[in-house]
């Protein structure tokens, strides 16, 4: 599954968020480390399920609404200097390290200071924020090269290896590729004569690379819009979000006050509320009417579709009725990095289905497609093995 982590620094929200979209029980206060573990939830992606395109009725989605599973850490907060080892900056980057893609959670309002504690609304410029985390993931980073880097150039002028693939192999356990440190190598020179500012360059070029993120500009409800501006002119993917509102509204429809769906625009009040009640969420709706959304769930697909460029496929196994063996319609959709071949698919549905693979056919036009196809977004695929 993919694992998405929830980033930022103390008190911005990422225990909001992460309750909001997952609905597990997390610790959430108004003080700096809250979270000491990480919390492991599963959140969704939402994408409009191709049944009614398709003129059929399935039971995996709410009127169209399709949700598909990815994983959601909410990562402990980070302070300054947490790649000296403040707070709990070691344990804060290890969580990282796990995630495909990150969410930024930034307080929009302004309200906490460097290290989360409350101050008064816009005393703190979120922009700060960002270029903050940025800054200690790079000296994590750094530090890390830094300890290993004379080695690294002994052994890559001893032996016969790819400079790229040695480092990738040296910087283990961090997850980059080869195509990272190759890439990143470009941007700088002869790695061999780094100094100590083209060695932070080059952590800053593997950043970027490897830590994929967006902004989650969050606490709109009360945020100056001038804030949020700031956010939105880096250049960056920004999502206005309120995990505020969006826990609120998942926690009413679960105790079965209002119908809401992540990532609406809207929600029905089904039972009766006393007028705080009443006046409360018509606020809520004045929000997220104007926001179009809590954009909780915006900055989930915003990740993985945007970020990580993930699309969705539908195995069947019959490709005249759309269903598997037992008759149920669509009954998965699968999240696949774009580019994943009709074969590859094969192999990420079941090992023994990969390794007897006969051919593909798209059961849109019933059709057989060669092994290497690149599949596309909303494809229905039947693969045909003899396992
Ligand atoms: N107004 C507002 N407050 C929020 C929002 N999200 C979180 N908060 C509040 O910010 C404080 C810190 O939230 P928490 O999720 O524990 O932050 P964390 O330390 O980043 O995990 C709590 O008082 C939350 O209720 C939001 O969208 N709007
Ligand atoms: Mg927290």
């Amino acid at each position: 599954m993919i694992e998405i982590g929830i980033a930022g620094k103390p008190n911005a929200g990422k225990s909001t968020f992460f309750k909001a979209a997952t609905m597990v029980d997390v610790e959430i206060a108004n003080y700096p480390f809250t979270t000491i573990e990480p919390n492991v939830g599963v959140a969704h992606v939402r994408t409009e399920c191709v049944c009614r395109e398709l003129g059929v009725v399935c039971r995996e989605c709410v009127d169209g609404r399709r949700y598909i599973a990815v994983k959601l850490i909410d990562v402990a907060g980070l302070v300054p200097e947490a790649h000296k080892g403040r707070g709990l900056g070691n344990e804060f980057l290890d969580n990282l390290r796990q995630s495909e893609g990150i969410i930024h959670v930034v307080d929009a309002s302004g309200s906490t200071d460097a290290e989360g504690n409350e101050i008064g609304i816009s005393e703190r410029d979120p922009v700060e924020d960002v270029r903050f985390l940025y800054e200690e993931l790079d000296m994590w980073i750094f530090n890390i090269l830094k300890r290993n880097w004379d080695r690294i150039v002994r052994r890559v002028s001893m032996e016969k290896i790819p400079p790229s693939r040695l480092i990738a192999e040296q910087l283990g356990g961090l997850g980059f590729t080869e195509v990272h440190v190759k890439e990143s190598l470009r941007e700088i020179g002869d790695f061999t004569k780094f100094s100590d500012a083209e060695l932070l360059q080059f952590a800053r070029e593997l950043r970027k690379r490897r830590m994929k993120m967006i902004i989650a500009a969050n606490k709109i409800d009360k945020a100056p819009s001038e804030l949020v501006e700031r956010l939105k002119k880096l250049d960056e993917i920004v999502i206005p979000t309120s995990a505020e509102i969006e826990l609120t509204l998942r926690t009413a429809s679960k105790n079965g006050y209002i119908t809401y769906y992540p990532g609406d625009t809207d929600f029905k009040i089904v039972k009766e509320l006393n007028e705080k009640q009443r006046k409360a969420l018509e606020l809520i709706r004045n929000i997220i009417k104007e926001n179009g959304g809590t954009g909780v769930q915006e900055a989930i697909n915003k990740v993985v579709f945007d970020l990580l460029e993930y699309i969705v496929v539908y195995p069947v196994e019959d490709e005249n009725k759309y269903t598997d063996s037992k008759g149920n319609v669509l009954p998965d959709a699968m999240l696949v990095k774009k580019g994943t071949t009709a074969k590859e698919l094969a192999f990420l549905i079941h090992t023994d289905i990969g390794k007897n693979f006969i051919h593909a056919i798209d059961a849109r036009r019933k059709m057989r497609i060669s092994d290497d196809y690149e599949l596309k977004n909303n494809d229905v695929i039947k693969i045909v093995s003899s396992a």
